[in-house]
């Protein structure tokens, strides 16, 4: 069976985007591949974080995971900083990656933009994040659009290993939805809806409630031409909100053309919102019920436990590649 990671950071409560271009393809792989799906806690401390909101977030984000459809029976789902195999490779692969290759990074640059401090770990992010999919022989790594320039740095990292030390890693391709994969903000859509915005208008969150969502929907940014077609290019305002109407709604975007033909803006929005409520609610059902149960911390424990199990094999692989420490079987 061939082996999928993926990560998601605990940087907010995750967004619609997050849902359409990740969670959403995980729970369809899961019964496919050998999944580890982490919560990538060590990532999101690479800007400023509240410790106390971090612990929540961290949390939720366990129960969003098994609340919008992973089963632990039959993927790992655990958190980074429970596995110290991952700062440990992270390390490691500090030391083959390149400065200029990571200033490179297009996240990087957008994150650093315009600020006083920026961490050292916000420009070592990639090497990092290639330890979590190495680490686990991955074959395969969903994600959204956004990251295909970082998966693209991880199968060069791991090549470069391979060449210089031992040849000891899988090279992993990206998975990226053919459609979905960049929801973007409903308030610039030419920007990637993302859960760190400061503008809550800009991402309806999974744990959005009916009011919020009707009132994010009826403010997003559209154009002044007020018919309901899809055109990326010229409308990605509307083209955004077709797009997130056909994935929750189960429907062909030229269906919905059709249906909102000779029709405003103001009832495609009423229903989008629908779509969107009834799409949430039995995710934010389940997810409280999961939040405050022993059985989220049995499954995370479990989980840390397996992914130590095949992580820890593979740093001392790495570190005997690399001649660390003394020799050990
Ligand atoms: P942050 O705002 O803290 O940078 P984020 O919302 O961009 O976070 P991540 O935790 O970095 O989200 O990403 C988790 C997964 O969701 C990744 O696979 C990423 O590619 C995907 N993703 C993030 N934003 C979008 C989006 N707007 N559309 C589709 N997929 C997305
Ligand atoms: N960089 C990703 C989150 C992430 C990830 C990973 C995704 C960290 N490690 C490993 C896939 C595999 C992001 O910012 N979305």
């Amino acid at each position: 069976m061939k082996t999928i990671f993926s990560g998601i950071q605990p940087s907010g409560t995750i967004t619609l985007g997050n849902y359409i271009g990740a969670l959403k393809q995980f729970v369809e792989l899961q019964n496919e591949y050998n999944c580890f799906f982490c919560i990538v806690d060590q990532h999101a401390i690479t800007v400023p974080q509240d410790r106390l909101e971090l612990r929540k977030n961290i949390r939720g984000l366990a129960a969003l995971y098994l609340a919008v459809g992973i089963d632990p029976e039959k993927a790992t789902l655990f958190i980074q900083s429970e596995v110290p195999a991952h700062a440990q490779a992270g390390w490691m692969l500090q030391c083959v990656s390149y400065i200029g290759e990571l200033e490179r990074m297009t996240q990087f640059k957008d994150k650093s933009a315009g600020k006083e401090a920026v961490s050292a770990g916000l420009l070592t992010y990639p090497p990092l994040m290639a330890a979590d999919i190495l680490l686990y022989n991955t074959d395969l790594v969903p994600v959204g659009e956004d990251q295909k320039q970082h998966l693209e740095l991880t199968r060069d990292l791991a090549e470069r290993f391979n060449k210089k030390y031992n040849d000891i890693f899988t090279l992993p391709e990206v998975s990226i939805p053919k459609v979905g994969a960049r929801i973007m903000s409903l308030q610039d859509p030419t920007k990637k809806m993302s859960k760190s915005d400061p503008n809550q208008k800009a991402f309806i969150s999974l744990l959005d409630d009916e009011k919020q969502i009707e009132k994010k929907i009826k403010s997003a940014v559209t154009d002044s031409e007020g018919i309901v077609k899809y055109d990326k290019e010229n409308r990605p305002g509307i083209s955004n909100l077709l797009t997130i109407y056909s994935i929750l709604g189960g429907m062909q975007i030229s269906e919905i053309e059709a249906k909102y033909e000779g029709k405003g803006y103001g009832e495609f929005k009423a229903d989008l919102a629908n779509v969107v409520i009834n799409a949430l609610k039995p995710i934010q059902e389940r997810y409280n019920q999961l939040l405050n149960s022993t059985e989220l911390d049995e499954i995370l424990d479990k989980g840390a436990s397996k992914a130590n199990q095949t992580a820890g094999k593979m740093v001392k692989k790495m570190e005997n590649a690399m001649g660390l420490g003394r020799k050990r079987k």
